[in-house]
């Protein structure tokens, strides 16, 4: 369980760290300044090959492992803003545990001492997202093309460190990174995550939190379900109502989930997930999904009159007005603030399960909609169904479905659209692990780990291959979940099997491995505080 003073705690360690700097450094446990291999106890050092995402390709080498010492310097690229901001971030993760005051400096040399990370001279596989890590006695350096591959290699170097860390409080022990190279590349641009704010509202704090944890994994997109039957949760000021009535008191399944996200707090959030190479993909769901918009304002129903507000878990059974002209201007309204609001490329705008639209009147609002997205400049994503309307190749269906075949998204996959394959049966972290869960629900099947890491996206639905792809999401619905705990125990430990679907070629692809490397982030995980599903089928260690 995080205790609310988590977050304190874990400043107040870094802020006493950077106080005492090296002084604080136990002497013997430290090793000299510039650091050394050397003899450890087993169980201290890491394996090259024990990171979630697989790596692409690893080569060890024992001889060359490096030791983590109190003068630790972390070098930065020579002229980079952000290579420095990502060294700053990867010392902020370092700091509290090991106590060292890391300094971020320019780098003013490629010569391996302490950790460097620079742009340029990487492995050319590495691409845009990728990087390569070498570990030698004397330093770690990290090569990539783009801050967001140094974040990424940096993100493998937090797991190649001991678990301890994780961990707010400062340990005195040996920081052994294991030696060798690691060249790493993503399979897919996108790797997402989905947070339901509309049936239970999650506050900034326990968004940022889930940022930070999805973010270690390489996700970096973070959608989030912003509207739903049972609440409105972001500000719109052409229409104040929607979050004080439709976000407000009362709102949310059972009528105990209220809250809305201000228009500053959104940005912020935004902020708080691009520092961590997380892209935010807002979603309006509609023309269903619609009954708190529509239980605030009497205009955006077909006969002029409230529906009550629900609170419920049914779905499908609203709709806003598709033949009125004001229902375009509400759309519009609500469309062009969030743009604004919004820095990544993406709006989402829902489309599932609207079955109190016919296929006719869905048709029609789409063909309004779509285009409204891209003229504020954003590109659309809607759920698979919206791959009924034949929508332009930019717009990207979202599959959700659990059935083996489905023809339309397999013929908008032939027109050139790509698909975002967030699968129910294996990616729906809202699912129970079995029957006995406590949280969660059964819909779409109990799903294991083994269900939501044994597939591959580019076979999952004929007619839709590896080229078709645009990434993997696992969303995570919350009629049932109040709590951040409630949420880590439903995404870990299934989260990072969708992260390593999404990263890892299918080449590294293997449950044997993939569950006994899941097995060693246990600890990382109760360091870190994060409520997890002590799965049967994988062999804990603490
Ligand atoms: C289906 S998936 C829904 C959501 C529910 C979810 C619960 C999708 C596009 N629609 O409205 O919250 O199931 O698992």
């Amino acid at each position: 369980m995080r205790s609310p003073s988590t977050v304190l705690r874990r400043a107040s360690a870094l802020f006493l760290a950077l106080l005492a700097g090296p002084a604080l450094a136990g002497p013997a446990t430290a090793g000299p300044p510039t650091a050394t291999g050397g003899p450890t106890a087993p169980g201290d050092v890491r394996q090259l090959d024990s990171v979630i995402p697989a790596p692409m390709q690893t080569t060890a080498d024992t001889r060359a492992n490096f030791r983590l010492g109190p003068a630790t310097l972390i070098r930065t690229q020579f002229g980079s803003a952000e290579a420095r901001r990502v060294g700053e971030h990867l010392a902020g993760v370092l700091r509290p545990a090991t106590g060292y005051p890391l300094p971020v400096v320019p780098a003013a040399s490629s010569r391996p001492f302490g950790i460097t990370l620079l742009l340029g001279g990487a492995d050319a596989r590495v691409g845009r997202g990728g990087y390569q890590l070498d570990v030698t006695r004397s330093g770690v350096t990290i090569r990539a093309t783009s801050g967001e591959g140094l974040f990424n290699g940096a993100q493998t170097l937090r797991q190649l460190l001991p678990a301890a860390v994780e961990s707010s409080e400062r340990s005195r022990r040996t920081w052994t990174v294991p030696g060798g190279r690691i060249v790493d590349q993503p399979r897919f641009g996108y790797r997402g995550a989905m947070l339901d704010l509309a049936r239970h509202f999650h506050t900034p704090t326990e968004i940022r939190t889930y940022i930070d944890l999805i973010s270690q994994y390489k996700v970096n997109h973070l959608h989030l379900h912003l509207s739903d039957d049972q609440g409105w949760r972001i500000q719109i000021d052409s229409w104040p109502r929607l979050t004080t009535v439709g976000g407000g008191p009362g709102t949310g399944v059972d009528g105990v989930g209220p809250g809305y996200l201000t228009k500053a707090e959104y940005r912020a959030l935004n902020a708080y997930a691009a520092a961590r190479y997380v892209t935010i993909v807002p979603e309006i769901d509609m023309p269903g999904h619609t009954n708190a918009a529509q239980s605030t304002y009497a205009e955006l129903n077909c006969d002029g009159v409230a529906v009550p507000p629900r609170t419920d878990i049914a779905v499908g059974y609203s709709s806003l007005c598709v033949e009125d002209e004001l229902t375009y201007t509400f759309v519009e309204d609500v469309i062009r603030e969030l743009a604004a609001m919004t820095p990544g490329p993406y709006l989402h705008i829902g489309g599932d399960e609207a079955h109190a639209t016919t296929d006719e009147q869905y048709r029609t609002f789409m063909d309004r909609v779509i285009p409204m997205v891209a003229r504020y400049g954003k590109r659309a994503f809607g759920w698979h169904e919206i791959a009924k309307v034949s929508p332009p190749t930019s717009v990207v269906p979202q599959y959700w479905g659990t059935g083996a075949t489905d023809a339309s998204v397999a013929a908008a996959a032939a027109r050139g659209n790509k698909v975002l394959m967030s699968p129910a049966n294996r990616t729906y972290l809202d699912m129970k692990y079995d029957r006995s869960t406590p949280l969660g629900l059964s819909w779409a099947g109990l799903i294991e780990v083994r269900d939501a890491y044994d597939w591959d996206p580019a076979t999952r639905l004929p007619g839709v291959g590896e080229e078709s792809i645009l990434g993997v999401e696992a969303p995570l619905w919350s009629e049932t979940l109040r709590s951040i705990d409630d949420i880590e125990f439903m995404a870990f430990p299934r989260l990072p099997a969708i992260a390593e679907l999404g990263w890892s070629t299918p080449q590294t692809h293997d449950w044997e491995s993939f569950r006994q490397r899941l097995a060693q982030q246990a600890p990382r995980w109760t360091a870190q505080e994060v409520n997890f599903y002590r799965s049967p089928q994988v062999p804990w260690v603490d």
